[in-house]
């Protein structure tokens, strides 16, 4: 072999000795294969200048080198490949054995889980529930309701009002009368959702809440339904023992109207700090349908009559779940309602 080929093979050997990534097997490549300035193709170009006799041998010897180099590198590229996988693969290796980590599951707001539980025992009884807008115009949030002009709820310091007859709703009555308008009685429903006063925000009042409101028309419906409605109700939510008691009170839209109570979960009317000593804690209010309600939705209260109550479903949750201050239900604070997950 040539000497000049000879000392080549050897300078490529050492340097191919020291290559340990792909990086530099790249570089010297180029340093020996590339197409401009690659040290064998230097050698490729010379055989033209070699004298003929000695051009046939050279010429073989340089393109032996040629192969050899290329196979080299080749070789070499397989192996540093395999390596470069093999390492990588026990980089990532996953223990397949490790415990897999447990997904954070949601779980429903407070207010809906009692909303549910309260729409559960109406639907139970044959209620259905309704669903109506919560901005409402003055017909169906006061006229309808036989709430005058010029009564106190409709003052601006109760009520929000976007214009002079919109506003939204300070009560879901307006859901029962959009209702009676559709459907004709017997009528069973309950309307739940969110409602809006305008309240300073304290422990006990928020500008927005939820209440439920229930209603039953039919023929000869009389106050005897609408207590043991409510007992039953109250049985249902509180336990076997729950009693309820109907004061006189006055709502426009039903005559007569009451405020029920119920006795106190805790100490069962024995007075404790929940129900503040009283041993009843207040419920809603109720009644018999104003007669004058029914005829505004074109019901004749001759042959049928009804009766309604409205419970504050906040309120409800507030006490259930030992909240004492029902702001914090709005707030959306995670930290206090992951405490409601099941
Ligand atoms: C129609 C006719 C009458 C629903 C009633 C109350 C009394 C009542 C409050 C309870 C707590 C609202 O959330 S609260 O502040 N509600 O006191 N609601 S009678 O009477 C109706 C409803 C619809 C057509």
């Amino acid at each position: 072999m040539p000497e000049q080929v000879e000392t080549l093979k050897k300078q490529f050997q050492t340097d191919l000795a020291g290559v340990k990534d792909l990086a530099a097997l790249s570089a010297l490549r180029d340093k020996y294969m590339g197409r401009k300035s690659g040290l064998v193709h230097a050698l490729i170009k010379q055989i033209g200048r070699v004298p003929p006799e000695e051009r046939r041998a050279f010429g073989q010897a340089v393109n032996e080198l040629k192969t050899y180099v290329e196979s080299s590198l080749e070789r070499l590229r397989a192996e540093l490949e395999a390596h470069a996988q093999a390492e990588q693969l026990e980089r990532e290796r996953v223990d397949i054995t490790l415990p897999g980590l447990r997904p954070r599951f949601g779980h429903l707001h407070p207010i809906t889980r009692m909303r549910q539980r309260i729409e559960d025992i109406f639907v139970a009884m044959g209620y259905t529930v309704e669903d109506g807008p919560e901005v409402e115009t003055s017909f169906y949030n006061f006229d309808a309701l036989n709430i005058p002009p010029g009564h106190p709820a409709r003052e601006a310091q109760d009520t929000l009002y976007l214009s002079s007859d919109i506003a939204l709703r300070t009560q879901t009555s307006t859901v029962q009368i959009r209702t009676m308008e559709r459907r004709r009685p017997p009528l069973r429903i309950i309307a739940p959702g969110k409602v809006f006063r305008r309240d300073t925000p304290d422990p006990t009042h928020n500008p927005m809440f939820y209440q439920v409101e229930g209603l039953t028309v039919d023929r000869n419906i009389h106050m005897g339904h609408l207590k043991g409605t409510l007992q039953e109700f109250v049985r249902r939510m509180f336990g076997p023992d729950a009693k309820t008691r109907f004061r006189p009170s006055y709502f426009p839209f039903v005559e007569p109207g009451a405020e029920v109570d119920y006795s106190c979960f805790l100490c069962r009317g024995q007075g404790c700090r929940v129900c503040k000593g009283a041993g009843w804690i207040e419920l809603g209010g109720c009644g018999m349908v104003h007669p004058k309600v029914l005829r505004g939705v074109g019901i004749d209260p001759e042959e049928f009559t009804g009766f309604a109550f409205g419970l504050g479903i906040d309120r409800m949750a507030a006490l259930i779940y030992g909240i004492d201050d029902i702001r914090l239900l709005y707030e959306n604070d995670t930290r206090f309602l992951e405490q409601f997950g099941l």
